[in-house]
């Protein structure tokens, strides 16, 4: 691609100096991991790039210290800068979001989620969440969580055209009376009706948990509709389109408060002692930072670059033939349909070419999670890099090269163990193959031109 470099960046690159003295077989790993993240476009939907600022909290001297309890009330002495420390994130996060209350000290979002089913149901109770294959997160019910375990969960799905099936949804809650029903997902590429479900679980009694792990950076920099209105819990991680420290946050809104005002109080003690001990105060402290990024103008603009990228992308690969679920994108993601069970081997293609994507589920999966259907990608990383349409265009461009390049391959129809011999032997196959090695160089000279930049805001 021609005249990509157009300003100089300060990147994020680190120089482990300390490591290196001590810990020479760490400060290797280290250094090809950083080589590897710089020289390949990241397009995996729920990962980022975080700020030097961001960095350097999270590599704090916080990290020395107890702090079970909440600000005021703990258990341990010595707590009155993490007292304020974890006041300014949470005062942050409730003011980006609008939200009367917040909890930040959720690991990250699995813990967040199982919080949720400690403070709302008790053992056996039932609840309703998207189904895996439609996009999904494993704790909204599905059958190898534990919450499918201790919970009688019912799974709603997709319609054919992708988009949730509010008619299924609103039958299911009717025959099951769920106590709570899920919203949220990690592989769908349309708005969330907040205000549909929202009205679906008032008329069944259900708490509504809105879980925003993925579009969270989208609903603050306002190109996603907030779920604030509609639900009563909120939870999320940090870490994906919000663009802060690997974490979870839990948020009670005011509809939520209104239908049981302990529920702040409940999330509190379902995180601590419920199900966590001390906090990571090293991590609230990057959340306070990046939460303060987060109000900031530019980060308005960032999200909107995001939905931009994803749909430049999408409208790109589509008029190459390439098939999306739901037809294109309304956030940060897509989803490729790549063919009964072929998902492992576009992954494995495209990681060559350097351009780091995920196997997915498709709605209705033909195949199976580990050998699945598709492959899911997503811009927020390369939105951070200073990435724009332009760049997209070019990345879908390669995309469908690869495409081609791989359209021989099929995974035997037979079992695991053939499937997984075959997956090795195409892997070794694919990595020389010359046209997939000049492709590699033509990513790498662009991800140069976009050093991943020290300064968000
Ligand atoms: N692992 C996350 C994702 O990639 O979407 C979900 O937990």
């Amino acid at each position: 691609m021609k005249n990509t470099i157009k300003k100089k960046v300060r990147s994020t690159r680190q120089k482990f100096n300390k490591i290196k003295e001590q810990d020479k077989a760490l400060y290797e790993l280290l250094q090809a991991e950083q080589k590897r993240q710089s020289d390949s476009l990241e397009l995996i939907p729920s990962e980022n790039i975080v700020s030097k600022a961001v960095l350097e909290a999270m590599g704090s001297i916080l990290t020395n210290k107890y702090s079970e309890g909440y600000p005021g009330a703990r258990y341990y002495g010595g707590n009155e800068q993490i007292d304020k420390i974890e006041e300014l994130a949470r005062g942050r996060l409730k003011k980006l979001f609008g939200v009367p209350y917040a909890n930040v000290q959720p690991y990250s979002g699995s813990p967040a989620n199982m919080a949720v089913y400690i403070a709302t149901c008790e053992a056996g109770d039932t609840v309703l969440g998207q189904h895996l294959f439609d996009g999904g997160h494993l704790t909204h019910g599905w059958k190898s969580s534990a919450t499918a375990k201790f919970f009688n969960t019912v799974q709603y799905h997709v319609k054919k055209d992708g988009y949730i099936d509010l008619d299924e949804v609103g039958r299911l809650a009717k025959e099951h009376k769920p106590k709570l029903i899920w919203v949220g997902a990690t592989a769908y590429p349309r708005e969330f009706p907040f205000k549909e479900l929202g009205k679906i679980a008032n008329s069944v009694g259900a708490y509504l948990v809105a879980d925003v792990a993925h579009i969270a950076g989208l609903i603050v920099a306002g190109v996603h509709t907030s779920p604030a209105k509609y639900v009563d819990i909120i939870t999320s991680t940090t870490h994906k389109t919000l663009r802060g420290p690997r974490g979870g946050v839990i948020m009670v809104t005011s509809r939520g408060l209104k239908k049981d005002k302990e529920l702040g109080n409940k999330i509190d003690k379902a995180i601590m002692p419920g199900s966590q001990g001390g906090p990571h105060n090293h991590t609230t402290a990057a959340m306070a930072v990046a939460f303060g990024e987060a109000s900031k103008p530019a980060f308005k603009r960032y999200g909107k670059q995001i939905v931009a990228n994803a749909k430049a992308l999408a409208d790109e690969l589509m008029r190459r033939g390439v098939k999306l679920v739901s037809d294109g994108t309304d956030n940060h993601l897509i989803v490729m349909d790549c063919g009964k069970g072929r998902g492992a081997i576009v992954e494995a293609a495209l990681d060559v070419a350097g351009l780091t994507a995920n196997k997915n589920t498709i709605p209705s999966e033909p195949a199976t999670p580990f050998f699945p259907s598709g492959v899911r990608m997503g811009t927020p990383s390369v939105t951070t890099r200073g990435m724009k349409t332009r760049e997209m265009k070019q990345i879908a461009k390669w995309i469908s090269r690869v495409l081609d390049i791989v359209e021989e391959y099929d995974l035997p129809d037979t079992n695991m163990a053939d499937k997984t011999t075959y997956m090795k032997k195409f892997k070794r196959e694919i990595a020389k193959n010359k046209e997939m090695l000049a492709l590699r160089k033509e990513v790498q000279k662009l991800c140069r031109a976009y050093p991943a930049p020290d300064t968000l805001v």
